[in-house]
């Protein structure tokens, strides 16, 4: 009973205290003590209020800070180290797609057609380019590859095998404190597609409107070699050049037929797969189903890659 009158005691007082009405009568005067003990709350609740505020805010700042560098054309860059931005980054939704020669007419590696779910995950927006290989190679002192006179900057980096993709992955992490890595086969077929369950991304016909292959110039293609990224249109993810210019690593091995292996990553295989046909090769190359395997020593002037990222 004791317990209880005290507890009505408490509610009272604090119902009192918290009544916006009595501080209206603060200066009422029918107790100077309570008067006072009253302003004292005031002025605690007041200060409570004020540090609150202050700490929603350093949390607010601390967020921003900790986010990486987000645009409103649907990419983001996370900063390196010394306060630059790594490449460009584009947010692939989770979903199931369906894997492998869709429309018929491909390789007999590229069967059977099965669904595959892939979990949500960043993959480049382009090409790793030179430009980007190239500040890599110069902070850790490795050799820049050639460009065959083509052209550096934002053209892909060519003439990378395997271990060098893996090895820019792993220095982005490390500058990053993000995972990058190559994306498996899954992954990759999954970004080039789109959603798209045709041939290629934008139909069912190649058209040099769309891509950059067949050691030619035709239409929109005004080049014989590699074309600087993101010189034609990106697929519905916004994604640029899975479809030709350069063949991209992925981190799984080959395999004659699908059997789970391209959902992984593996560190060693006799020959890793590449994807989306190159600068060089035909349209049947270019199509979202079909796949090329290399040894991961190989370096070639039709050879490239792309990242991906972990959440
Ligand atoms: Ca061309
Ligand atoms: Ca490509």
């Amino acid at each position: 009973m004791k317990n209880k009158r005290q507890f009505i005691l408490a509610a009272t007082l604090l119902a009192l205290f918290s009544s916006p009405l009595l501080y209206a009568f603060e200066d009422c005067g029918t107790s100077v003590t309570e008067c006072k003990l009253r302003q004292t709350i005031k002025a605690l609740q007041e200060q409570n209020q004020k540090l609150v505020r202050q700490l929603e805010q350093m949390e607010k700042t601390a967020e921003t800070a900790a986010l990486p560098q987000e645009s409103t054309s649907g990419f983001f860059q996370d900063r390196l180290k010394d306060g630059s931005l790594g490449p460009k980054m584009v947010w692939i939704p989770a979903g199931t797609f369906r894997m492998g020669d869709i429309q018929g007419g491909g390789g007999s590696s590229e069967k059977p057609v099965h669904r595959v779910s892939v979990s949500r995950f960043a993959m480049g927006m382009y090409e790793v380019t030179f430009a980007e290989y190239d500040k890599f190679a110069q902070a850790t002192g490795r050799t820049k590859p050639s460009d065959s006179g083509w052209g550096r900057g934002n053209r892909p980096v060519i003439y990378v095998s395997w271990h060098d993709a893996n090895a820019y992955a792993q220095w982005l992490t490390q500058q990053t404190g993000k995972k990058y890595r190559l994306p498996t086969e899954a992954e990759w077929e999954y970004a080039a597609r789109a959603g798209t369950t045709t041939k290629y991304w934008w139909g069912n016909t190649a058209s040099h409107e769309y891509a950059n292959y067949g050691n030619t110039k035709e239409g929109k293609d005004r080049w014989e070699y590699t074309a600087p990224v993101g010189s034609f249109e990106p697929n519905p993810f916004g994604i640029y050049d899975t479809a030709g210019n350069v063949w991209e690593w992925t981190c799984s091995p080959n395999t004659n037929r699908y059997d789970g292996q391209e959902q992984r990553c593996v560190n060693s295989a006799s020959h890793f797969v590449l994807r989306g046909g190159s600068w060089f090769y035909v349209a049947w190359r270019l199509r979202s189903a079909n796949r090329l395997w290399w040894r991961p020593a190989g370096r070639y002037g039709g050879g490239g890659f792309r990242l991906a990222r972990l959440p």
